[in-house]
């Protein structure tokens, strides 16, 4: 298998955390060929046969290309046969991927205009009032998981799924934006619960390799 993207790329961390729970290596399993931002590639004409969207992550496979982050993971957990990340019953994977579209059209939606406009904006032309208000949003998104997660492990079910690697990548960046821009974003309330839960799940050997300082 080949990957494409950056490691300082959200959505292709996802991945990398993914092929990181199923037990395969970079190197041995997997190449990464860095793409996006400074590294190019990803505006070619050859990238762009693979993803015409030019976005990174891009994931090939028995001569197939796989993008949109969260369907190469549910693409990696049903050919490994892993259905503790992604269940067979439709009925427990639907509680999986509700958590996967809420992330991605949720929770990151709102979250993506605060990170783009404090980390890729220069200060001058940044909109204030928009990457604060798509901060609260997302808070307000987070604090419905918060209340989940007072009487649930993780985040869909009571063992760790794919809806876990993806949400707590983005309450990670959300929890690291607070700390680095405090004057821009209001303070919000504790959320004990989730805070439970991303300690627990940072602390796995895939989280480690696929965030690196
Ligand atoms: N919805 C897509 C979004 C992909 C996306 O926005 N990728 C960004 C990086 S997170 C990208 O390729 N940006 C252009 C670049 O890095 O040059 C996914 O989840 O894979």
């Amino acid at each position: 298998m080949k990957l494409y993207g950056r490691r300082s790329s959200i959505n292709v961390q996802k991945v990398l955390w993914c092929l990181a729970e199923l037990g395969l290596e970079e190197g041995r399993d997997f190449q990464r060929i860095d793409a996006g931002l400074d590294f190019g590639v990803n505006n070619t004409p050859e990238f762009l046969e693979l993803n015409p969207n030019g976005l990174v992550p891009v994931l090939v496979d028995n001569g197939r290309a796989h993008w949109e982050s969260n369907t190469i993971l549910r693409y990696l957990a049903a050919t490994h046969g892993n259905t503790a990340l992604l269940p067979a019953d439709a009925g427990e994977r639907s509680e999986v991927e509700r958590w996967m579209d809420w992330q991605l059209s949720a929770l990151w939606a709102n979250l993506r205009i605060t990170f783009l406009g404090l980390t890729r904006t220069p200060e001058a032309q940044r909109n204030h009032d928009a990457i604060r208000a798509a901060f609260n949003e997302a808070a307000r998104l987070l604090r419905l998981l918060d209340v989940k997660l007072q009487t649930r492990t993780y985040v869909a079910m009571e063992h760790f799924t794919l809806a876990d690697i993806v949400v707590a990548l983005a309450a990670h960046r959300w929890y690291g934006l607070a700390e680095r821009f405090p004057g821009e974003i209001d303070a919000q309330p504790e959320m004990p619960g989730v805070r439970r839960w991303l300690d627990e799940v940072r602390a796995r050997p895939g989280f480690a390799l696929a965030v690196q300082p």
